[in-house]
């Protein structure tokens, strides 16, 4: 049974510093309301979409840094609040899923780059996420360096990897009543969330992989830039840098797509913010084979559409990696229990 869903991700362009959220709100309901005409059941908006991509600030103003912050108490306290409503309202009239990334502000004070999944259909936050590979510094370097300084907004994600079923995209779906004994790949479709720099770390994808995940949904904001912390390997020219970053890119979401017999769907943050901080495009729809199936034409605002079948996920699932047949969990107790990079002993 083919289990069909129309997919978009919702490249947004240049978010500049003065920018307003009124502004970015207005742009992202636009490519809402275009994906939606599209027939899209699902959009996936970038990590922090809301604003400019401000971790790469340093803040001597505490109450600027929190006025890029979302107040988020759980539940469903995120589509009610008042900043950014609008987006959820929309996706409630238009029956539409989305997902979408933010700065997140507990009631505690806390502050996580967290991802939402909004039901549409059921008016409800079904899902969230929050980043467990934040990179950059806590300081910058040297003095008012504009730097990727996330490790100084947001605390690492406590969340873990948690897959989730989405209801009413696919018609037919087994439920919890169901007498069948065979339900792997008939219940409704299991999706996974990642933020930018998680896509980078196999660590990230296969625990989804484990819960069946048929599509892990990805925002990011990437540097096209060479002068940042991930430094390309050799001196190259800043278009060799940008198509290096975008090699990178597809790199992560091909193999772990594949990897993992999974689709996923990337959306960027592009363009040029504040006229010099350079994002690569690059969002994309990849299928489980780890083919590119759809992928942005430009670095501005874009809607990148496929239908896909989800079902073509059991071949990989079944076949190749097979977990339950081929996984060998026994020999990689090095993943958890060491993190960083223990070398065999010198020889004599
Ligand atoms: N927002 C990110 O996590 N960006 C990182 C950069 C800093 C390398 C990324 O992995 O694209």
């Amino acid at each position: 049974m083919p289990r069909t869903v129309k997919v978009a991700a919702a490249q947004i362009g240049s978010v500049h510093r003065t920018s307003t959220r009124a502004s970015t709100m207005e742009r992202m309901i636009k490519l809402l309301d275009s994906a939606a005409a599209k027939g899209a059941q699902l959009v996936v908006f970038p990590e922090c979409a809301f604003t400019t991509f401000f971790p790469r600030y340093l803040f001597h103003d505490k109450e600027e840094m929190e006025s890029y912050f979302e107040d988020d108490a759980g539940g469903n306290s995120i589509a009610e609040s008042k900043n950014v409503k609008p987006l959820f309202d929309r996706a409630r009239e238009l029956q539409v899923d989305i997902w979408v990334g933010y700065g997140e502000r507990t009631p505690e004070g806390r502050h996580f780059n967290t991802a939402v999944y909004y039901s549409g259909r059921t008016g409800e936050v079904i899902s969230k996420y929050r980043k467990t590979h934040v990179p950059g510094f806590v300081d910058p370097p040297f003095p008012n360096a504009e730097v990727h300084l996330e490790k100084r907004y947001f605390e690492t994600g406590d969340l873990g990897f948690q897959a989730f079923r989405v209801p009413g995209l696919v018609p037919g779906t087994l439920k919890a009543d169901t007498t069948e004994s065979d339900t792997e790949g008939k219940g409704d479709p299991i999706f996974g969330s990642l933020i930018c720099n998680d896509r980078r770390w196999p660590e990230s994808w296969r625990p989804y992989g484990l819960q069946g995940a048929e599509l892990v949904l990805v925002g990011f904001n990437t540097n096209g830039k060479a002068d940042d912390i991930y430094k390309p390997r050799r001196p190259i020219s800043l278009e060799d840098a940008r198509k290096e970053a975008l090699f990178h890119h597809r790199l992560a979401m091909q193999y772990n797509s594949y990897a993992n017999s999974c689709f996923s769907i990337s959306a960027g943050r592009c363009g040029m913010d504040d006229g010099k901080f350079d994002l690569i495009g690059g969002s994309s729809i990849v299928d489980s084979d780890g083919h590119i199936i759809a992928e942005a034409a430009t670095v501005d605002d874009e809607v990148v559409f496929a239908e896909i079948d989800l079902e073509e996920c059991r071949k990989g699932k079944k076949d190749i990696f097979n977990f339950g047949v081929n996984r060998q969990p026994q020999s990689y107790g090095i993943i958890t229990e060491q993190k960083g990079v223990v070398e065999p002993k010198l020889l004599a």
